[in-house]
């Protein structure tokens, strides 16, 4: 890490952000993409698949959580302190809609994450046989969440389309806080 990156650390808010989803939803592709994103700044890596993006003087400590089955019991782990969750989901993947949107309700209910924020990246939205928007809000039924701030937002993380519409949205909520 440069000096001036451990100085802003130390000097700003740090915005906790978890990636979680189910494995092949594109989380580790969009981490990527975001830090390759020219208009978004970045610190060298800190650790394994912990990355710091910067937009606006905004700061934000992203995680990048597995997604596999046998890791899910230990995404409450990582809960502590979070201020933002990303869900990423894969539009193609119709079979396991429904398993993640069983994840995203134990998520909403766990007791650390009562004041965070979700923004759910509905990925994948290049593909031709990809659900819409519409359809992915419908089957989470996202519209009967009240007690946590949520935006539902496509995306394609091979080239970014949506990735930046997504953290405008985080941006806005870290700086309404
Ligand atoms: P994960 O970290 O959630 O497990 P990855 O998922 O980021 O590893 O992505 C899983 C696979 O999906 C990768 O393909 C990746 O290239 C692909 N992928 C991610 N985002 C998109 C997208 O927006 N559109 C398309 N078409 N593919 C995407 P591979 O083949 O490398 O396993
Ligand atoms: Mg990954």
């Amino acid at each position: 890490m440069s000096p001036l990156c451990l100085t802003q650390l130390v000097a700003t808010e740090e915005h906790k952000v978890i990636i979680v989803g189910l494995d092949n939803a594109g989380k580790t592709t969009i981490l990527y993409q975001l830090l390759t994103n020219e208009v978004i700044h970045t610190c060298p890596t800190i650790g394994s698949n912990v990355e710091e993006i910067v937009l606006q003087k905004t700061h934000f400590l992203m995680w990048d959580i597995g997604g596999q089955e046998a890791l899910r019991s230990t995404w409450s782990t990582h809960y502590s302190n979070t201020e933002f969750i990303i869900l990423v989901i894969d539009s193609t993947d119709r079979d396991r809609l429904l398993t993640t949107r069983e994840e995203l309700y134990k998520m909403l209910a766990h007791e650390a994450l009562r004041d965070a924020s979700i923004l759910i990246f509905a990925n994948k939205q290049d593909m031709k046989d990809s659900m819409t928007i519409v359809e992915i809000s419908q089957f989470l039924t996202l519209s009967a969440i009240k007690d946590h701030p949520w935006h539902i937002q496509g995306c394609c993380a091979l080239t970014g389309e949506g990735l930046p519409a997504g953290l405008q949205w985080m941006q806005s909520r870290a700086s309404a806080n």
